[in-house]
Order: C-alpha cells, then sequence, then structure tokens
C-alpha cells in the first residue's frame, strides 16, 4: 500500500503541471460517495441517489480540490503571496494552503455574512483578512484591480488552476461508479466547480470543453478515454442569487445560503457552456426549502452539509419528483461544503429542541421511555 497523499500526486498526469512543481498538499481529495438509503424509500422513488461528500476534504470543503493545484502551481512560479475574494469556503482554502506553502494569503471577505467557522479557519491560519464593504462581487472586482498592480497571484477560480484540481471529483466518481452518472447536481455560484466537473467527466471521454481550451499554455496532460458518457448538469441557485435564472448580473444578492451568494458569477461562459452540451438546465431553489432539505438530510442519513450545498439535493429531489430526472436514472448530488462550519443557522430553530432535566435518573429514564423510536 501506498500512502495517499493528496490529489497533486494522483492525479499528477490528468493535471498541467510541470513535473518540477513540488505539491502543496493537506491530502485532500478521496471523498465519499455516499449512496442515499432512507431518503428514496421514504420519499417513494427509485433513482440511485448519491452524494458527494466534499465537506470532508481537509478544510471541509470542495476548495481544497482547486487550492491544493492553484498553490502547487502559485509557488512553482515564484509567488509569496495568494489572494482572493470569499463568501467563506475560498477563503478557509486559501489560509490553509498558504500555511503549509510558508506564504501570504490575503482574503477579501463582505461585511457580515458569513459564516462563523469559515471566518474563524481564515483566522486560525493567519490569513490577512480585509472585510471588504461591500459584497462579494466588489470583493470580486477589487481582486482583479489589485492583481494588475501587486505582486499577488489570484487563487479565485479565475485562476484556471481551480478548476483542474476541481475536476478531480469527477475522476473519483467515474471510478466508483466504473461510469459517469446519468445526471449530476451542483450548487451554483461562481459556477467554477460546474465547470470544473463537465471538463473532468468531458476529459474521461477524450474531449475537451471550453474551460479547458481557455487554460492556454498548458504543459500536455492525459486526456485517455476510460468511459464514453457524461451526465446531464443541473445547477441550483439559491432564488436570491440566481443569475443564470434571471439572465443576468443580480446587483444585490440574498440568501441565507451565504456561501453562494453571488450576484455575478465569474465563469459564466463556462457554465452556459456546460448547459448546452451536457443537455442540462439550471433552477432555483429558496432559502426555506434549502433549509429544509439540509434538515432533511441530516436526519434521515446522518449527512450534515452547509446550506448552500443542500441546494444541489433539494433541486435534485424536486426535479426526481417532477420526472424532469427520469426515473430510475443514477444522480449524484455535490455536497460542496461541511454544516459544522456554519451551526448558527440550525440552531437558532434547534436549540427549541432541547430539553432541560433535573439531575436524577428518574427524571433521565422519563425522558427516554417518551422518546423512544
Ligand atoms: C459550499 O468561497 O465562491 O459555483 O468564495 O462555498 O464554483 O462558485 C464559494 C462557493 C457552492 C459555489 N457551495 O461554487 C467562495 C465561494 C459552497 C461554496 C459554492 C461555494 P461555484
Amino acid at each position: 500500500m501506498t500512502r495517499y497523499t493528496g490529489l497533486v500526486d494522483h492525479y499528477r498526469h490528468r493535471l498541467p503541471l510541470a513535473p518540477e512543481a513540488r505539491p502543496i498538499s493537506l491530502g485532500e481529495g478521496r471523498t465519499p460517495l455516499i449512496r442515499l438509503q432512507n431518503l428514496p424509500s421514504k420519499l417513494g422513488f427509485e433513482n440511485e441517489l448519491y452524494v458527494k461528500f466534499e465537506g470532508l476534504n481537509p478544510t471541509g470543503s470542495f476548495k481544497d480540490r482547486g487550492m491544493t493545484v492553484a498553490v502547487t502551481q502559485a509557488v512553482h512560479e515564484g509567488a509569496r503571496a495568494i489572494i482572493c475574494a470569499s463568501t467563506g469556503n475560498t477563503s478557509a482554502a486559501a489560509a490553509a494552503y498558504a500555511v503549509r506553502a510558508g506564504i501570504t494569503a490575503f482574503v477579501l471577505i463582505p461585511e457580515g455574512k458569513i459564516a462563523l467557522g469559515k471566518l474563524a479557519q481564515a483566522v486560525v491560519h493567519g490569513a490577512v483578512v480585509i472585510q471588504v464593504l461591500g459584497n462579494f462581487d466588489d470583493g470580486m472586482r477589487l481582486v482583479k484591480e489589485v492583481g494588475q498592480t501587486t505582486p499577488v497571484s489570484i487563487v479565485n477560480s479565475i485562476n484556471p488552476y481551480r478548476l483542474q484540481g476541481q475536476k478531480t471529483a469527477a475522476f473519483e466518481i467515474v471510478e466508483e461508479l466504473g461510469r459517469a452518472p446519468d445526471y449530476h447536481c451542483l450548487p451554483v455560484g461562481n459556477a467554477g466547480n460546474i465547470s470544473a466537473y463537465w471538463m473532468g467527466y468531458s476529459e474521461l471521454t477524450g474531449r475537451t470543453t471550453l474551460a479547458s481550451r481557455a487554460f492556454g499554455d498548458a504543459p500536455a496532460y492525459d486526456r485517455t478515454a476510460v468511459t464514453d458518457t457524461r451526465p446531464v448538469m443541473v445547477g441550483y441557485q439559491a432564488s436570491g442569487a440566481a443569475p443564470f435564472l434571471r439572465g443576468g448580473p443580480v446587483k444585490v444578492p440574498e440568501t441565507v445560503a451565504t456561501a453562494i451568494r453571488i450576484g455575478d458569477p465569474q465563469s459564466w461562459d463556462f457554465a452556459w457552456a456546460v448547459h448546452e452540451e451536457s443537455g442540462g438546465w439550471f433552477d432555483e431553489c429558496d432559502d426555506d426549502q434549502i433549509l429544509a432539505t439540509q434538515k432533511l438530510l441530516a436526519e434521515t442519513e446522518g449527512v450534515f452539509c452547509e446550506p448552500a450545498s443542500a441546494a444541489s439535493l433539494c433541486g435534485a429531489l424536486r426535479d426526481i419528483r417532477s420526472g424532469r430526472i427520469a426515473a430510475g436514472t443514477t444522480v449524484v448530488c455535490t455536497l460542496t461544503g461541511n454544516g459544522l462550519k456554519d451551526p448558527d443557522i440550525v440552531m437558532k430553530k434547534g436549540l427549541a429542541g432541547l430539553i432541560q432535566v433535573p439531575a436524577e435518573r428518574s427524571a433521565v429514564e422519563k425522558c427516554l421511555t417518551e422518546r423512544m423510536r
């Protein structure tokens, strides 16, 4: 058995990295593909439904896949600092991988509206946290501007190495299922991840995509076909931050799913190409539906994802029910981030469920007998 040492080592042949680039890794990847058992029978459908639980990456989100490759390349190019705008998860990953590389991370976060766990990660890893009095889109604009004048390496998903890393999740899924699923559902913010998965699935059929072709002077890498099918790609947005449904930027994005509170997606063209090439669609979920799905998943399957992540399952369940996702097909939903990052959101309602008893055996016993399932 060789020790698993992360994505760059594992998928190096399928990544556009120079042979001498030294991997900056925290052992990301190899996240579980969990087949849902209780939900399908509870809701009465027969699709094979899986969740790819990206919340189990080292910093608790899928961003680690992109960050290991982006930081590996940045360090290879001699960068001494990285910078990103973030709704939280990118900054957590940037902060951790910068530490690993021994360089500085600058993170621009929006005013308020960032989950406390994510902010704590940036702080504990010693990133320089800059709060912008504006939203994510303002931060993104500023990062692009200062990137022109200051020697910092941008590690947002406009950095093509990020998508290269994130495509590896599709590789893992095909390895586990032995083929591509029929449908793949994702939450969509900047639409980097949906573009990355499509690139991953496509490269496993020997094809390129708009995102891979946009990758300028990349060293050649392996695109040997190992399967001949690709999934239909479906992207779900929060209703208050749904530019793909509105046909253009949303000026004041609002949603409880703060990770995807994004009005001006950076991978707009890539995502429409995915839509067209895969024969997929975009749809929206409102905040109540998102939170209800987060809870439903947690209490029926034992999987705790963050609200943004629940958007993928929320939309998928609705589309399975309506038949838009065909009966009997195989469906994978990516759960992009860990629920532990944002406990506030569930505890606001959950505190009501706490039971207080006197410190006496009889009180505890009474409580148990009343509530046995
Ligand atoms: C949990 O951290 O954009 O469509 O700055 O954290 O690829 O943008 C986060 C995005 C979904 C959306 N789920 O992915 C950031 C940031 C979670 C996320 C998305 C994000 P993209």
